[in-house]
């Protein structure tokens, strides 16, 4: 195989010229593809088979230890101005940022194969799918990639009839931490990445494209690229309502987006779309749609068992990618809080002892194809998406953030998701559980400057008379023992009940400044074991605490400069005088 478009021979020449691989081979996305690469990759030990018989076709994959996570240090935005990038990415000037990364390629592929993936991130008839291509030395990101885009074949065809598409260069290197970068170029729809096999560094359709390049084409074409969960919530009436939620990594999105209806819920159903990014775009009729570019689950394994989320842990017992978790002495794979086996190995292939870390790395992930997941939507294949009744934002917060909230209105929830922080986690490497600021939960996937994006985000209401309700959701609030308040999981749909009905008009809420929060009455506790003020203590506003919040969020604003769009310190500081009248 190979194309008929000269931009794509071109540009694989001319990095095979550069790298200097053994083979090129051009990835078609069949199955005997897929066997073939399985094959060699159990052969060289990149791939351990897992228990057949009870996890069919599941493998695991170690990868060397220092490269378990992203690496927003390493992380680059290359635009000619760096305002462009803006104080919310790392910059280097884009000429000296090809020159060093380059000096790496340079016969980075000797000895190894050169593979060319064709991607489509979207469904393939979307109008508002987005191709690529991805270059890389690694057939494990082959085999994820398979399963996380609509690669191969067609995805190649429609490239070849469009012409354009995001060029995405990858080599595992040598795994030097020191010789790691993952570099993006906006202005030449290109990426860079050399020295990590880790799926947000290297699977090149995912984080890099389809957030941090893909932002930048959002805005420049009137859409939005978004770090959010697609989930609907049918009634018992049958009637379904899509929620587009934006949280942090690592703060339950999979589990949200998967969700099961507690056994007090009944007639209650979810149907997954998306588990991590939303394509976003107003229809003829100022309705905003919202489409999944991906096509698989690259989610944290640690904390899924059949009480959390069953439809993830039974999605995960066949046909999946294990990454540096444990496993058991009858070869299955274990992680912290399976609840079921026990630990033999640890995630380096070291016997298990207790006391001697986890089993499982905490950022150990699952891949797996969404079509897997019982709870799938029909529509995740939608080539227009799915009408938005509301966009939700949330952190994870110790103290201080409501169970939810709701904004006044679209300039208020521009503010609300501006102002989102949430306490770091295991999923990019640095300290875990410091409170940090993640606007829209996009802080490491903003592609561009963020005054400008909260600029483009202000615009939608300029566009649209109809734009979705914005709330703000907080799963993690603990009381002073540091027990949590709120059970969550399946129980977070009687949340999402509240967010319906106040899209639906059907129940009223309590004004405060930092916007609407519900009567205790209007959030169904039925069946559910609160701890005592418990609900009180979740809807609760420390004015003193929130004054402090909102000045904060007014100095953060402040490090955008010039560029901070004025609407945006005006909303910050109207609810900063409500708060402090
Ligand atoms: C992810 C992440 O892997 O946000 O989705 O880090
Ligand atoms: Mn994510």
């Amino acid at each position: 195989m190979t194309t008929t478009l000269a931009s794509l021979k071109e540009w694989v020449d001319s990095v095979a010229k550069l790298t200097e691989p053994d083979k090129v081979h051009w990835c078609d996305g069949s199955t005997a593809e897929n066997e073939r690469l399985v094959s060699k990759m159990l052969a060289s030990g990149e791939l351990l088979k897992l228990n057949h018989e009870t996890y069919p076709d599941c493998y695991l994959h170690r990868s060397d230890p220092n490269d378990v996570a992203r690496v927003e240090h390493l992380t680059f935005v290359c635009t000619a101005n760096p305002d462009d990038a803006g104080p919310n990415n790392h910059w280097m000037e884009p000429a000296a940022a090809h020159e060093k990364i380059d000096a790496l390629f340079a016969g980075a592929m000797k000895g190894r194969t050169l593979y060319v993936i064709p991607y489509c991130m979207g469904p393939i008839d979307s109008p508002f799918a987005r191709l690529g291509v991805e270059i890389t030395d690694s057939p494990y990101v082959v085999v994820n990639m398979r399963l996380m885009t609509r690669m191969g074949k067609d995805a190649l065809a429609r490239i070849e009839r469009e012409g354009t598409f995001v060029k995405g260069l990858h080599s595992t290197g040598d795994l030097d931490p020191d010789k790691r970068f993952i570099m993006h170029f906006p202005e030449e729809l290109s990426i860079k990445s050399i020295g990590s096999g880790y799926g947000g560094n290297a699977l090149l359709g995912k984080k890099c494209h389809a957030l941090r390049i893909a932002s930048w084409q959002a805005r420049q074409e009137g859409w939005l690229a978004e770090h959010m969960l697609i989930v609907g919530v049918e009634n018992p009436q049958g009637e379904t309502h899509y929620l587009a939620c934006a949280f942090p990594s690592a703060c339950g999105k999979t589990n949200l987006a998967m969700l099961i209806p507690p056994a007090s819920q009944p007639g209650w159903k979810i149907w997954t779309l998306g588990d991590d990014i939303a394509w976003l775009h107003l229809d003829d009729d100022g309705q905003l749609r919202a489409i999944n570019p991906e096509a698989g689950y690259f989610g944290v394994v640690p904390g899924t068992n059949a009480k959390t989320n069953k439809n993830a842990f039974d999605m995960i017992h066949h046909d999946t990618i294990y990454t540096n978790v444990g496993t058991t002495a009858e070869n299955e794979p274990w992680w912290e809080d399976k609840k079921v086996g026990e630990p033999a190995t640890d995630w380096k292939g070291n016997p298990y002892k207790a006391g001697n870390g986890a089993a499982a790395h905490p950022n150990s992930r699952f891949t797996v194809s969404a079509k897997q997941n019982p709870s799938y939507s029909t529509l995740a294949e939608a080539p227009d998406g799915v009408p938005l009744s509301a966009i939700v934002f949330g952190g994870r917060r110790r103290e201080l953030a409501p169970l939810v909230y709701e904004a006044r209105d679209w300039r208020h929830g521009v503010l609300m998701g501006a102002g989102v922080a949430s306490e770091t986690t295991a999923a990019a490497t640095g300290e875990v559980g410091v409170v940090r600021r993640d606007p829209m939960a996009m802080k490491p996937f903003c592609g561009y400057n963020f005054a400008d994006y909260w600029s483009h985000w202000l615009s939608f209401a300029d566009r649209s008379k109809k734009l979705p309700r914005v709330f703000h959701v907080n799963w993690f609030r603990q009381d002073q023992d540091g027990r949590f308040l709120w059970p969550g999981f399946g129980e977070n749909l009687r949340v999402l009940r509240w967010i319906i009905d106040r899209c639906d008009g059907r129940v009223g809420a309590r004004e405060t400044p930092i916007g609407f929060l519900p009567n205790a009455s209007d959030i169904d506790t039925r069946d559910l074991e609160l701890s005592e003020n418990a609900l009180e203590s979740l809807l609760s506003v420390d004015i003193a605490q929130w004054q402090k919040e909102m000045a904060a969020v007014g100095e953060y604003l402040e490090g955008y400069g010039d560029r901070l769009p004025a609407e945006l310190k005006d909303e910050q500081r109207r609810v900063l005088e409500a708060l402090q009248s």
